[in-house]
Formats: C-alpha cells, structure tokens, sequence
C-alpha cells in the first residue's frame, strides 16, 4: 500500500483526500495516516490538510524498493526491484538471486556496495548513500558470444537516462565508462554464466556517481560526479527509473537482430571515442590507431598507421587516450 500511496500522490501532484486513499484501498484512516506517517520518517515531505487532504511536496533522494516501484514505467526491467541497505556487490547479489530463480528483468540496487568489481580484478569504489550501485538479471536467448554487446545497450540506455534526469550530458568512452568532461562518472560491468553455448544469465551492472564529491587518491584525477555538473544533488531513483525506461526498448531493438545493426547510429552519436587517436591495450601488448566508430558487434574500428582497420573486441581491451584517461 505505500508504494502505492506515494505514487497516486506523485501522480495527482496535488491534494489527494483522505477519504479517497481509504476507498481505493479499502483501509481505515488510520491506516492511511500510519503510511504517511512512515513516508514523513523516510524523510518524504508531506502536507495534511484538513477538507483536502495529502500533498507530497518534496521527495528526498532515496533508493527504497517503495521509491522504484512507484516510479517504474516499464514492464519487464525493475520487475522485480530489490534494494538491499548494504551489500558486497550489487552483481554478485544479482547473481545469487539468478541462481535461485529470480526472473529476467529483476534488478537489485543497494544503498552501500562494499566490495564492489570492476572488470579483471579491478575495483569500484563508492560512497555510502550516495550513489547508485544497480545490477539487472537478463536469461535472454541469446549466444554467448553476443552477450558482451549488451555493455553498450546499457552505456546508450545510461547516456541516455541521464540526459533526461539530470540535465548532464555524458559521451561514452568505449567499452563501458560514461564520461563528463574527461571524468568518469559510471562503470558498466557485464557478467555472465554459461554452459557450453548457453548462457544461464547475464548480469549487467553500473555504478554511477551521483553525489559523491570527494574521491580516493587513486581516482581524484580521473573520476568525477552527476551533482558537479548538475549543479545540484541528483535523485538517484529519477535517474534509476529512466535508464531501466531505456534499457527496456533498447533491449528490446538489440534482441531482435542480436546485435548492435539498430543502435549503431544513436550509439555513435554519444560516443566519445571517434576520430580520436586511442591506445589498445591488451594483456601483454598495446598498439594505437585511430577510433573510426563501433560495427554492428560492437567492436572499436581502430584505423592503424598502415592504413587498414581492425576491429577490436570488447572483452579483453582498455582504451586510453594518448595523453591520458581519455
Ligand atoms: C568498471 O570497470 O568501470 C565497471 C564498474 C562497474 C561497477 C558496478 S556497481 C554495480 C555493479 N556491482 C559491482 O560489483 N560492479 C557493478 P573498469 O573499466 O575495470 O574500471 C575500474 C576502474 O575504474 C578502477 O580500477 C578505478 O581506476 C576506477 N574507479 C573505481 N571506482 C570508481 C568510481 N567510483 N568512479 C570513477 N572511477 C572509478
């Protein structure tokens, strides 16, 4: 009743009676009262006023399983929507409830990721309660080998979902960083596990800074946040609800070729990396070249000195700029 209730109020955007609530839901006024009660504790601002009844005036910036669902316009991703307080790491979470049976489309945040992954080893760090730590549970069928593609559906759905919930516009640096000013400000990670050539899901997992402003030495120069180009706190669930919106469609165009032949164009448009000089490195060698744009696989089209065009595949690669991060 409270996701409910916080949504018939963000909807109306106005007074909603008391009695209407208790009709609707069949309830006392107590009842009713002891919701908005509990939303005022989570920190929602509420007016009750007598003959008219209850208004939201301010939604704070909180990630509530209530929050999502009252916003979520989609109808598969977010579906479920779990969000833990506190945990290692948003895939692995993911993970787990995959191997127990949660359903494609079901999403896990937390408030507080302790550990969380970035790709080969490497680390993702992030503030308490300030930023979005989110993973999605995919069972498409779907061969393996496509599944890597599905970091760039989701970097498009982030630009994306961004830009309409922030005001912020980020460009993509191939393969999985969103990137403001030279600063990265999101991490995707796609993860998946597999049985011969079938796959039993696919975790697809971003951090995003929203409204962190200090960093760890280690990233101080690299990494930056929503809120300093917003010029504001971000609402991190606005910013959740509109990348889910994206993914959905997005997904959906790239599962019906299996590849990327219905978003190269709009992906082009956010990316960062075309017509610049980039440095591939791979495990044990590097070579640069120039970035030409990404193919219907999803592989960087790096132009070599020589004059001839290699694709590179996404899952084994960083890129750098020759002079720095980007
Ligand atoms: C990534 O890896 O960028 C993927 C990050 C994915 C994080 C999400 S959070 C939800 C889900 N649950 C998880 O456990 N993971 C996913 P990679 O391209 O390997 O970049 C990692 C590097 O980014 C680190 O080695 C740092 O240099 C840098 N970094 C770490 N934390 C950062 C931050 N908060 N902002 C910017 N850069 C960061």
């Amino acid at each position: 009743m409270k996701t409910e209730i916080l949504k018939i109020l963000r909807e109306a955007g106005d007074y909603v009676s008391g009695q209407e609530l208790c009709g609707r839901f069949q309830v006392s006024r107590t009842a009713v009262w002891k919701v908005i009660q509990k939303l005022q504790e989570e920190g929602y601002e509420i007016e009750a006023v007598k003959n008219r009844g209850y208004r939201l005036t301010l939604v704070p910036d909180v990630v509530t399983e209530a929050e999502l669902a009252s916003r979520l316009k989609t109808t598969c991703m977010g579906r479920p929507f779990y969000v833990y307080e506190e945990t290692d790491s948003t895939n692995a979470e993911a993970k787990r409830l995959a191997q127990e049976g949660a359903a494609h489309g079901t999403a896990v945040a937390a408030n507080v990721q302790t550990g969380g992954k970035g790709r080969r080893g490497r680390t993702w760090s992030m503030e308490p309660d300030a930023n979005i730590a989110m993973s999605l549970i995919l069972k498409p069928n779907l061969r393996p080998e496509n599944a890597s593609m599905l970091t760039l559906v989701m970097a498009l759905a982030a630009a994306q979902g961004i830009l309409e919930s922030t005001g912020v516009k980020a460009a993509i640096k191939w393969p999985n960083d969103l990137v403001v000013d030279g600063h990265k400000i999101c991490g995707i990670l796609t993860e998946m596990s597999t049985e011969i050539d079938y796959i039993h899901e696919i975790i697809v997992g971003i951090g995003i800074n929203c409204n962190q402003t200090e960093f760890p030495e280690e990233i101080r120069e690299t990494a930056g946040s929503l809120c300093q180009y917003a010029g504001q706190t971000v609402d991190r669930a606005a910013v959740m609800e509109r990348i889910l919106f994206w993914f959905e469609k997005y997904f959906a165009v790239f599962m019906e070729t299996q590849d990327l032949s219905g978003l190269q164009e709009a992906y082009g448009a956010w990316l960062l990396n075309t017509g610049k000089e980039v440095r591939i490195v791979k495990q044990d060698r590097s070579f640069t070249g120039k970035a030409l744009g990404i193919d219907v696989r999803g592989e960087l089209l790096v132009e070599l000195p020589d004059g001839t065009v290699t694709p590179v595949y996404a899952g084994e690669v960083s890129v750098r700029g020759l002079y720095g991060y980007v």
